[in-house]
C-alpha cells in the first residue's frame, strides 16, 4: 500500500485526557474491555467512502474547497486506484477499522452499464488486496441510484419501467461486489423514492415497486449465497419533498405490509431522526422495541436548520443516549458506527479528516463508557422496572398475554377510587445521566 497521501501524519497517538497534542485519541482505547467486550468491538466504527474521498465540500453557493493531493480529479481507473490507497491509508493512521461506499463512489459510471461494471470490478479487485494487506473491512457497500439524471423521478419508484430495470441491475452488481469483498451488510437508501408532487405520482403504484424491487433483492441475496445483513436507512425528506422510507415506524410499516420485515434491518442515521421531527435516541428506541437495530450513520445536525448538515458527531451527551439504546438492544453484531459526516466547508486540509473522525470516535469512547457507566449504576433501569412494577401481577400478565377482557377489568375500575399514579422524576433522572457523562 502506498502511504504518501497524508504526509506528515502519524498514526494517530493515544495521549491523556488533558495532553495539548494537536492529534490524539483522548478516550477511545481500542483493546478497553466494556461490558465485556472490546472497545473497538462495542463500536466498529467505519468511515465513508463518499464523504471522506469523494466530497470536495462545495456547497449549494460556492466551490469546492477541500485540498485533496492524492486525487487528479479525473474518472482513470488510475485515480480510482489512488483514492482508494489515500483512503487505506486513512483507515490506518486514524484507527478505523471498516468502511462503506456507493458503487460509484469507488468507481466512475461509464457510458454502458457493462463498461461501468467492468470498471467497477477493477477497483474492487484494488480494494480486496487493501483488504487483504490491512486486514480493514467492509462494514456495507450499497448503489447510489440518486446521483444520475435518470433517477431523477426515483430508481424502484420511477415511473419509467427502464429506469426501474436499470436500478435492478445496478442494485445486483452492487450486491455481488459487498459480498465479493466480504461485506458485513447492504444498504438501502431512498433518495428518489418518493415525491416531489402527488399530482403527477401514483404513491400506491410507487410503493408496491418498491416492495418488489427489495423482494427481488431478497431473492438474489439468497441465490449467491451472500450472508450480509440488508438494512433499510429512513429519512423524511431531501432530496425527495417526502420519502416513503420516512423513519422507523414508517419503514416497519412499510416492511410487515410487504413480507419483508423478516430480511431487513435499519440503519438509522441522527440527522435523518431530527429531519424526521424525532431524536436518534427515539429511532434508535424504536428499532430496539421491534428487534431491528441493525447499524448506525454516525452524524449530527444543526439544531433548527431543517437540512442535512450531516456533522460529526463530537457532542458526548448525544453519544451517549445512543450509546444507551445500543447497549440495551445488545450491542452491534453485523452493524456498526459508519461516520456518513463531513467536514465544514471551512475544514478543508486532509488533517481536517483526523481530526474530525477523532473527535467522533473519541465522544463515541466517551458514550460508551458513559453509557456503561449509567447502566452498572443501575438506577435508573431500578427506576423503570419498578415504574412498571403493577403488570408484574397476575393480571398484568394476562393483559400482555392477551388474555384478559374489557368485562374483567371494568369489574375491577368499578371498585377503585384511589388511583396509584407517581411522579416521573424525568429531572431526578436527567442528574443521574449527566452525572456519568
Ligand atoms: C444520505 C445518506 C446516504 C446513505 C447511503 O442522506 O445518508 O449517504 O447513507 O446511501
Ligand atoms: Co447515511
Amino acid at each position: 500500500m502506498a502511504q504518501d497521501a497524508f504526509p506528515g501524519i502519524e498514526q494517530v497517538p493515544f495521549v491523556e485526557r488533558d495532553s495539548h497534542a494537536p492529534l490524539g485519541f483522548r478516550h477511545y482505547r481500542p483493546d478497553e474491555i466494556v461490558e465485556g467486550k472490546a472497545m473497538r468491538d462495542q463500536l466498529r466504527f467505519a468511515a465513508c467512502y463518499w464523504h471522506t474521498m469523494r466530497n470536495g465540500l462545495a456547497d449549494p453557493f460556492g466551490a469546492a474547497t477541500a485540498r485533496m493531493p492524492w486525487d487528479d480529479g479525473s474518472d482513470s481507473l488510475d485515480n480510482c486506484r489512488r483514492r482508494a490507497d489515500a483512503f487505506f491509508e486513512f483507515l490506518h493512521k486514524c484507527r478505523i477499522d471498516f468502511y462503506c461506499f456507493h458503487d460509484r463512489d469507488i468507481a466512475p459510471e461509464r457510458s454502458t452499464l457493462a463498461e461501468s461494471n467492468a470498471a467497477l470490478d477493477e477497483v474492487v479487485r484494488h480494494l480486496e488486496s487493501l483488504q487483504q494487506a490491512t486486514g480493514k473491512r467492509l462494514l456495507w457497500g450499497t448503489a447510489c441510484l440518486f446521483a444520475h439524471p435518470r433517477y431523477v423521478s426515483g430508481a424502484a419508484t420511477s415511473p419509467r419501467i427502464e429506469v426501474f430495470a436499470h436500478a435492478a441491475a445496478q442494485v445486483k452488481k452492487a450486491i455481488e461486489v459487498t459480498h465479493r469483498l466480504g461485506g458485513e451488510g447492504y444498504v438501502f437508501w431512498g433518495g428518489r423514492e418518493g415525491y416531489t408532487t402527488l399530482l403527477n405520482t401514483d404513491l400506491r403504484r410507487e410503493r408496491e415497486h418498491l416492495a418488489h424491487f427489495l423482494h427481488m433483492a431478497v431473492d438474489y441475496k439468497k441465490s449467491i449465497g451472500f450472508k450480509g445483513q440488508f438494512y433499510i436507512e429512513p429519512k423524511p425528506r431531501e432530496p425527495s419533498v417526502h420519502q416513503y422510507d420516512s423513519d422507523a415506524a414508517a419503514c416497519l410499516a412499510f416492511l410487515r405490509e410487504f413480507g419483508l420485515l423478516p430480511h431487513f434491518k435499519l440503519n438509522i442515521e441522527t440527522n435523518h431522526a431530527t429531519l424526521a421531527g424525532h431524536t436518534v435516541e427515539h429511532e434508535l428506541a424504536v428499532c430496539r422495541a421491534t428487534g431491528v437495530l441493525g447499524s448506525v450513520d454516525a452524524n449530527s445536525g444543526t439544531d433548527n436548520c431543517g437540512w442535512d448538515t450531516d456533522e460529526f458527531p463530537t457532542d458526548p451527551r448525544l453519544t451517549t443516549k445512543m450509546m444507551l439504546e445500543i447497549l440495551a438492544a445488545g450491542g452491534f453484531t453485523t452493524g456498526g458506527l459508519n461516520f456518513d459526516a463531513k467536514r465544514r466547508r471551512e475544514s478543508f486540509d486532509p488533517v481536517d479528516l483526523f481530526h474530525a473522525h477523532v473527535a467522533g470516535m473519541d465522544a463515541f469512547a466517551r458514550g460508551l463508557k458513559a453509557a456503561a457507566a449509567i447502566r452498572s449504576d443501575g438506577r435508573i433501569a431500578a427506576f423503570v422496572r419498578a415504574r412498571y412494577a403493577s403488570w408484574d401481577s397476575e393480571l398484568g400478565r394476562r393483559i400482555e398475554a392477551g388474555d384478559a377482557t374489557l368485562e374483567e377489568l371494568e369489574a375491577l375500575a368499578l371498585h377503585r377510587i384511589d388511583w396509584p399514579v407517581e411522579s416521573g422524576r424525568q429531572e431526578m433522572l436527567e442528574q443521574i445521566m449527566h452525572d456519568r457523562i
